[in-house]
């Protein structure tokens, strides 16, 4: 359930009350004092967009901003790959982070665990959402990814081999297509096919980095 409320003016209060209410979610990896510094970071995200006031209040964040918030924070850039990973934050698919979108997904982004992370990436690179990777969608997540690393002859000729190689290494029970089960035992026992398809989660240095900002609460002003 959104948590629902006032999004602005919220006191102090208010705000470690509804922090409290999050970190009792099990997926919540963040103290109580990382959930309100990001929901302050979360208001004051939702405070600089453009659209109306009683939209920003009542959705949260919009996906151009969430955008600018995946290259200014963690370097990624890759336009087919942040659209994907806004709708993996966006759970109830409104077009909106809210409050509790928010924080669960930046608990799973910063600080899942392998299995919550191997099922982040593939909700990521799963874009037709029928629950399966097929060959075709693998090839045009590679291609992609590839496309402004490499100047072969044959452009189409690495991400298809790399296809076979995935499929090879991923497609536990052979039907040529990824399921989620196939992905996560994958990714348990080989962790660098965690970001096979494409890079979606941030590297450790600026997952550092963001950490200490949230964890940094000495210049707090609600
Ligand atoms: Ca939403
Ligand atoms: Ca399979």
């Amino acid at each position: 359930m959104p948590v629902k409320g006032k999004r602005f003016g919220l006191k102090r209060q208010e705000m470690a009350n509804r922090a409290e209410l999050l970190c009792k979610n099990k997926r919540c990896h963040f103290s109580k004092q990382e959930v309100e510094r990001l929901l302050q970071m979360y208001k004051e995200i939702v405070s600089t967009q453009t659209n109306e006031l009683k939209v920003r209040i009542r959705n949260g964040i919009d996906r151009n901003r969430f955008r600018d918030l995946l290259h200014q924070n963690f370097g990624i850039t890759e336009d087919h790959l942040m659209d994907k990973i806004f709708k993996a934050f966006d759970g109830d698919n409104d077009g909106f982070i809210n409050e509790e979108e928010w924080v669960l997904g930046m608990s799973v982004f910063l600080k899942g665990t392998l299995e919550e992370q191997a099922e982040f990436c593939f909700g990521v690179y799963c874009f037709r959402g029928d629950g399966y990777i097929s060959r075709e969608e693998m090839y045009q997540l590679l291609k992609n990814c590839l496309v402004k690393i490499t100047h072969e002859e044959d452009p189409d000729e690495m991400p298809k081999d790399l296809v076979e190689i995935i499929i090879k290494k991923m497609d536990s029970d052979h039907d040529g297509r990824l399921s989620l089960e196939d992905y996560v035992k994958a990714v348990k026992e080989e962790k660098l096919l965690l970001e096979a398809l494409g890079r979606c989660l941030p590297d450790n240095n600026r997952k550092t980095v963001f950490l200490q900002n949230i964890a940094d609460v000495k210049d707090h002003v609600y």
